[in-house]
């Protein structure tokens, strides 16, 4: 990458135009993560093991990426998510007899740690020291649960403890939107293997834009000539290769986040026609704790996805689509997780979705 300093004293990074990457440019000249092959390597046993156990299997994607500014990286943009409907989502899948592939932002929530989280609920404080009179130093034997919270951390740590025995769960981490893509395509290419026993849930948050390794800088960038100025490629649209290429036999959901709840369904429907996927969940930001909308193709064979990716396309006809929204109570009743509803409904439909392929032989 180039810097340059401008004449009105800014910092410029990567002078030339803003491109929008092809998924197929996009690998050709991004490098894979060094862990790819070794996490490779854990899903094809992992899915073997499932094959011969016949579950089905869902890959589980939650957190957001990020986008190193430089190559010794110091600063990088991050996408917002805390990682709880990925993790919440992937104890409701194994709940309901699916194997699950979480694959994660490094240090976002994860399945069952979740109820632990060092900001709402550290381990610390649920833990009591039992100092018997007369000895100064405490000794391991004098660690205690509060009484207040041994129910739910036995309910946890045995549900977590039988997912460990039966090795239904699969931990994969990223950090940056290039881990992602990368390990989307790998992970999906093997889970194809299991045709339509497999579902995607694509909760990450993901990185619409980003720096090509090519155009960024190798050192800190520095603040010494003013304001900073960089322009940043697309993102791939990664959903197209994932329907057309690498699965496509999987029931694929992927999630809608919008701050301005009038494009949710709108974006939905944009979406389910471009790629021709299964379900878009739309979400708006401050509602999603408590309200989504399922947003799919009204015909079991839904319109093919459009060609013209690269251009806006204009909102596809609503009798096309099929919209159901899921709101819960909190006030009625605070402990419940929407995430519960939504797998529900993702087990139901995937049923189906396998049932009439069956029937269709
Ligand atoms: C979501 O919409 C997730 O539901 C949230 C979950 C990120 C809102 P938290 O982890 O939040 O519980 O804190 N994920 C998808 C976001 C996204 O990047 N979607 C893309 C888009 O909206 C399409 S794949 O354009």
């Amino acid at each position: 990458m180039t810097t340059s300093a401008q004449s009105d004293g800014a910092n410029t990074f990567n002078n030339t135009s803003g491109e929008s990457f092809s998924a197929e440019k996009y690998f050709a000249t991004q490098p894979p993560p060094p862990s790819l092959e070794q996490d490779v390597a854990r899903v094809k046993d992992f899915l073997q093991k499932q094959l011969q156990e016949r579950r089905k299997v869902v890959l589980v994607t939650s957190g957001g990426t990020t986008v190193p500014l430089e190559l010794n990286v110091v600063r990088f943009l991050d996408n917002f998510s805390a990682g709880t409907r990925g993790a919440t989502s992937a104890e409701y899948f194994l709940k309901a007899g699916y194997a699950v592939i979480f694959m994660h932002r490094q240090f976002s929530l994860q399945p069952f740690s979740r109820h632990y989280s060092h900001s709402t609920h550290p381990f610390l404080d649920f833990l009591d020291i039992n100092e018997p009179s007369g000895s100064s130093a405490p000794s391991f034997g004098d660690i205690a649960v509060r009484p207040e919270e041994r129910a739910q951390l036995l309910e946890v740590l045995s549900t977590y403890k039988a997912v460990q025995r039966a090795g239904t769960l699969l931990t994969l981490t990223f950090v940056t939107v290039n881990d992602y893509l990368w390990l989307l395509r790998a992970v999906s290419q093997e889970m194809s293997l299991l045709g339509r026993n497999c579902l995607y849930y694509l909760a990450a948050a993901v990185s619409d834009f980003f720096l090509p390794r090519q155009k960024m800088s190798v050192h800190k960038i520095q603040s010494g000539k003013g304001s900073l100025h960089i322009e940043m490629d697309q993102v791939p649209k990664i959903l197209k290769p994932l329907v057309a290429e690498w699965t496509r036999e999987g029931f694929i959901v992927s999630f809608k986040l919008e701050t301005d709840e009038d494009l949710l369904v709108p974006k939905a429907r944009q979406a389910l026609a471009r790629y021709g996927h299964q379900v878009v969940i739309g979400n708006e930001l401050h509602r999603r704790k408590f309200e989504v909308v399922f947003v799919s193709p009204k015909s079991a064979s839904p319109p093919s996805a459009s060609p013209a990716l690269s251009t806006e396309i204009a909102e596809p006809p609503s009798a096309d689509y099929e919209e159901t929204w899921l709101t819960i109570d909190l006030e009625q009743n605070p402990e419940k997780e929407i995430e519960e509803d939504i797998v529900a409904e993702l087990v139901r439909r995937h049923a189906r979705w396998i049932d009439n392929a069956t029937r269709n032989v």
